[in-house]
């Protein structure tokens, strides 16, 4: 038969337990004190064992202990409740739990505009090129005269050129940084130079800010098939070695013979689809030998040197690359459009 003072313990605590507030954790506290603290009745129990006749004792030190367990596991139960409730409360008052798992951060992604950038740095960076980033404004000597452009010429016009004071303007192309190159660098060298450029023109292939890559190779004995040559590798690069280039004649004032390179379309591998207006082909820069006027008006004798120049625009490299339709896409900002990158 159980000891009474272990039943009427066990009594009174399953009478208690109940109407303690298990939210609170003073009070789930002072009930564990109660019945486990020092002098507990519990604890109380366990000291009365060694006064007991030794016959006595392992009956009474089973149900004590038993009652103990009881007690224990009860109080921590409500001692968790109570715990988890605290939490609660503290979070819903602004406090921040750092030890709880964080709500993650969205990794961002490079910009298709900057990843073609990117690309054709390092593509020419590997050939021994050297990289001039040049300047958004320019003087009319380095975006026009210097390259050959008469004063007439079209592109000089105030409907195509933003012009911020007189024969100050934003550079319509990356072609003004091969003045500033040749005036400061004596052949033989190559370089490009990728950057921002300016136009009043605006339509779905057409941006009034957009990035070209301007190139320049000068030494003696540069060639027009060196041209064609780096510029399909370089095509390769950009869309697999499949891709097909071709050079049409063209004009520009600063360059002699002119083209206009074209890709064969990467959409329809050059059979001809609504991308490429049927055609097959594409057009992404022009391109040419460096016209002996330009040589002499930054000091280098053509009689020695000849070379060839490019320029070409990255966002139609891009919109190729990625199939977008608009140019506009690419500046902006939609995160519906740049989250698919
Ligand atoms: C030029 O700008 C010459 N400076 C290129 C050059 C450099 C020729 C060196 C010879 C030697 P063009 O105006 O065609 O050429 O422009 C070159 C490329 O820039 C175009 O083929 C096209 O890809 C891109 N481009 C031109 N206008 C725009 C525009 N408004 N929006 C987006 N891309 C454009």
């Amino acid at each position: 038969m159980i000891n009474e003072a272990i039943s009427s313990v066990q009594k009174e605590f399953e009478a208690e337990l109940p109407s303690v507030d298990l939210n609170s954790l003073e009070a789930v506290n002072a009930l564990r004190v109660k019945y486990l603290g020092k002098k507990g009745s519990v604890t109380e129990l366990l000291k009365q064992m060694g006064k007991l006749p030794a016959e006595e004792r392992p009956a009474y030190g089973k149900d004590v202990n038993e009652l103990k367990e009881f007690v224990s596991a009860q109080i921590e139960n409500a001692l968790a409740a109570a715990s988890e409730h605290a939490l609660e409360a503290k979070l819903a008052a602004g406090f921040v739990d750092i030890s709880l798992p964080g709500d993650g951060i969205p990794a961002g992604s490079t910009h298709p505009l900057y990843d073609v950038r990117e690309e054709i740095i390092d593509f020419f960076a590997h050939m021994g090129f050297a990289v001039d980033l040049g300047r958004d404004i320019e003087t009319d000597w380095y975006n026009f005269e210097a390259l050959n452009t008469p004063p007439d010429h079209p592109s000089r016009d105030m409907q195509d050129t933003f012009y911020l004071a007189d024969k100050v303007m934003l550079r319509t192309h990356t072609s003004g940084t091969q003045i500033h190159y040749m005036e400061t660098h004596k052949p033989p060298f190559r370089m490009i130079a990728p950057g921002h450029v300016f136009r009043v023109d605006s339509d779905a292939t057409h941006a009034p800010m957009f990035q070209q890559c301007e190139g320049l190779v000068v030494d003696e004995n540069i060639s027009f098939s060196q041209l064609k040559g780096i510029l399909q590798l370089f095509m390769n690069q950009l869309f697999g070695e499949g891709v097909k280039t071709r050079f049409r004649p063209s004009f520009f004032p600063f360059t002699e013979p002119s083209a206009e390179m074209d890709v064969s379309c990467v959409f329809c591998g050059g059979t001809g689809c609504r991308r490429c207006k049927g055609t097959g082909w594409m057009e992404l820069g022009g391109c040419g030998s460096v016209d002996p006027n330009v040589f002499k008006n930054c000091g280098i004798d053509p009689e020695k040197y000849t070379g060839f120049a490019f320029g070409f625009g990255l966002d139609r490299i891009a919109m190729l690359r990625h199939a977008i339709p608009e140019i506009g896409l690419l500046t902006s900002n939609d995160q519906r459009f740049l989250n698919q990158f």
